[in-house]
């Protein structure tokens, strides 16, 4: 899966390239990252990006003109990694707080594409008719403001890449955490067997898959009941779990 980054800090990126699961996605050639600078698409002598509003107010706002050029590259950089350029396959996504809010059904939408061309804005954002010319999709990550795009779009390509196929060292652990069958994760324990004057739960030490997966659900319930009562509401069980719950 190839992502342009299209940012003004593209070495920023280098917290989801360098380390952990996403750098192993990437020095395996399952995932290309690129930065693409708009200063570099830029013809004054200072590089200027960003200007001051019209309408006047406080802060500065990005240039149409850069990012356009800094899009036009990116879109030629996905045909040349063997993406193809349309807003179905490769969109321009620009992150900001105006944009769908992030949730595991979007990262399972997202993770079908051949690439994505991600939008990072700095300072006020960015004139509007750079984003009605060109963006395809916009994300939130949150209802909360940052000083740029550069997190939320490190935050949609982490939960992109995690759940591409062969990226997780065990397939298994992609499907089991919280959000995939819609309820909270259950608790993790690991040695030792005390810890502040805390056991691990008995059952966990029985090998008996039946029981042990019968109480780590019963467990998620409890959980997604007590702090998430909205996903409690929307949860639809399985035949098995639906047995479970009859017999608490
Ligand atoms: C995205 C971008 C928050 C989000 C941003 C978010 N803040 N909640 N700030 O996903 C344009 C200039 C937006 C700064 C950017």
């Amino acid at each position: 899966m190839y992502f342009a980054v299209i940012s003004i800090f593209p070495e920023m990126f280098d917290a989801l390239t360098q380390f952990g699961i996403t750098g192993r996605a990437i020095s395996n050639g399952q995932v290309t990252v690129e930065g693409i600078n708009p200063r570099d698409f830029t013809t004054d002598n200072y590089r200027r990006v960003d200007e001051r509003p019209y309408g006047g107010g406080p802060g500065m706002v990005m240039m149409a003109e850069p990012l356009a050029k800094a899009i036009e590259f990116a879109k030629s950089q996905a045909k040349v990694q063997g993406c193809k350029v349309d807003s179905e396959h490769c969109p321009v996504v620009y992150l900001s707080p105006q944009g769908e809010t992030l949730s595991e059904a979007v990262v399972m939408q997202y993770k079908t594409l051949d690439g994505m061309i991600l939008l990072c804005g700095r300072y006020e954002g960015i004139d509007e008719r750079l984003l009605s010319a060109y963006v395809d999709a916009e994300i939130s990550i949150g209802d909360y403001v940052l000083t740029g795009g550069e997190l939320p779009a490190m935050v949609l390509m982490d939960s992109v890449i995690r759940r591409l196929h062969n990226v997780m060292g065990d397939d298994a652990s992609a499907e089991q955490d919280s959000f995939v069958d819609g309820l909270l994760d259950c608790p993790q324990y690991t040695k030792p067997l005390e810890f502040a004057e805390q056991k691990v739960p008995e059952v966990l030490l029985s090998g008996h898959h039946a029981n042990i997966a019968k109480w780590r659900f019963v467990q998620q319930e409890k959980r997604t009941q007590a702090r998430r009562p909205d996903l409690w509401q929307a949860f639809e069980p399985s035949k098995e779990q639906a047995k479970w719950l009859k017999n608490l």
